[in-house]
């Protein structure tokens, strides 16, 4: 039975931030950078997300294309091709960058991987249409699990590219299936094969599965946004929704060349705390999603407090960077109270760091954003990215990384 009341919620007791695995009590900025983080991280990359592999020494860059009079003349929109291996038809992503062509300087990016292509972002007829295996969906043009002329700008509701360029922003996005397509395949498409070893078949119990390989995805796009003399490469959001929010906080976590990250309904396995079994549970996301965690992950099937760790302690791995949760209203199965409680118990990490945390104890009403060093709301509505979502990452943006 899926719990949808706070009567149902279990008691329960989070593992403790602030105390090392031997029992001691972490009270300095030493011990949290030192021991307690690598702790924790490591804990996360065996139990639950997949040792994040390394970059390949072989990686290129290419630049595809370049527009210098994209969305009616406000923007510079660039293609580039990412090339895993030395192979120039090899493993590859693609990602869409916009950039504002009014600036001073480099401009600030939000990066986040997309669910239907680069093409469904935006209708701007000068985006290449995706060629990759997609999940069906009639209604957006993908059709026999392509990408058609049908499917451009779809999802731009949910990718405000011109506002976004407006505010003096970047936007770069790249589609989650260029690294791993979204289905149990046993891990033989994608990038998987890229990080086994000879013979390997599958990832061990404790490597990646698909969001461990989206999470590197965004890793590699940071290495391509550090060498493009546009951008400011220390003021790159990592943002994402659902699935890529899960895929947002774990890239953030794993690599601190992120500024910041957001995470919009990110639900089970991003925000939301594990322990109190709201909405959806281990159970539920192993069983739907066989694909998503390192195999280590499924022996907590049922058993949430058998777990090293909880999510409050995932977003404590950004600090001392910012971190933003929003959740909505109608969004159950995310768990919007497990999602601020998990922010709100992240804060003990960034307070010892001095860096803040969260500065409300209770959650806030609808559409009254939290702004400090963790940043939270909740709005009214359903599982989507709106306008005003955007609204409120960008001023946050604002305040924390200008
Ligand atoms: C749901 C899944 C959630 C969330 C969502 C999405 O079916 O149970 O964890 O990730 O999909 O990504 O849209």
């Amino acid at each position: 039975m899926t719990i949808y009341d706070e009567k149902d919620v279990p008691s329960y007791v989070l593992p403790e931030l602030l105390r090392l695995k031997d029992g001691s009590k972490v009270n300095s900025r030493e011990l949290w950078m030192e021991q307690r983080r690598p702790e924790l991280l490591d804990l996360f990359e065996s139990q639950v997300y997949g040792k994040m592999p390394e970059r390949p020494d072989a990686m290129w860059f290419e630049v595809r294309s370049e527009d210098t009079e994209a969305l009616e003349g406000s923007a510079i929109r660039k293609e580039i091709v990412v090339h895993f291996t030395p192979d120039p038809d090899g493993p590859s992503m693609d990602i869409l960058l916009y950039l504002p062509k009014v600036r001073s300087g480099t401009a600030p990016i939000f990066l986040g991987l997309n669910y239907f292509g680069n093409q469904s972002v935006h209708p701007d007829p000068g985006i290449a249409v995706s060629n990759r295996w997609m999940r069906e969906k009639d209604d957006y043009g993908i059709v026999e699990n392509m990408a058609t002329e049908a499917s451009r700008g779809v999802a731009a509701s949910r990718w405000p590219a011109a506002s976004i360029v407006a505010r003096g922003y970047g936007l770069a996005t790249i589609y989650y299936g260029d690294l791993d397509p979204d289905y149990d395949d046993g891990f033989q498409n994608g990038v998987h094969p890229l990080f086994y070893r000879e013979n390997q078949t599958r990832p061990d119990p404790d490597e990646v599965g698909a969001i461990g390989a989206w999470a590197w995805g965004l890793c590699r796009a940071m290495d391509y946004l550090e060498t493009d003399r546009d951008v400011d490469h220390n003021r790159v959001a990592a943002m994402g929704h659902s699935r890529l929010g899960k895929t947002a906080l774990w890239a953030g976590a794993c690599d601190a060349r992120f500024a910041m990250s957001i995470s919009n309904g990110s639900g089970c396995g991003g925000a939301a705390l594990f322990r109190r079994r709201y909405g959806e549970t281990v159970t539920d996301i192993n069983t739907e999603f066989p694909h998503w965690f390192c195999g280590n992950f499924r022996q907590y099937n049922d058993r949430e407090h058998a777990l090293p760790v909880d999510q409050h302690m995932l977003l404590s791995l950004l600090a001392p960077r910012p971190v933003y949760v929003a959740s909505a209203e109608n969004d159950l199965w995310a768990d919007p109270y497990g999602e601020f409680l998990s922010a709100l118990h992240a804060s003990p990490a960034y307070s010892l760091l001095n860096a803040g945390g969260m500065d409300v104890r209770d959650m806030p009403a609808p559409n009254e954003p939290i702004s400090s060093t963790i940043g939270y709301h909740i709005r009214p509505g359903g599982h989507d990215v709106t306008d005003y979502d955007w609204n409120c990452f960008m001023d946050f943006a604002d305040r924390h990384m200008h």
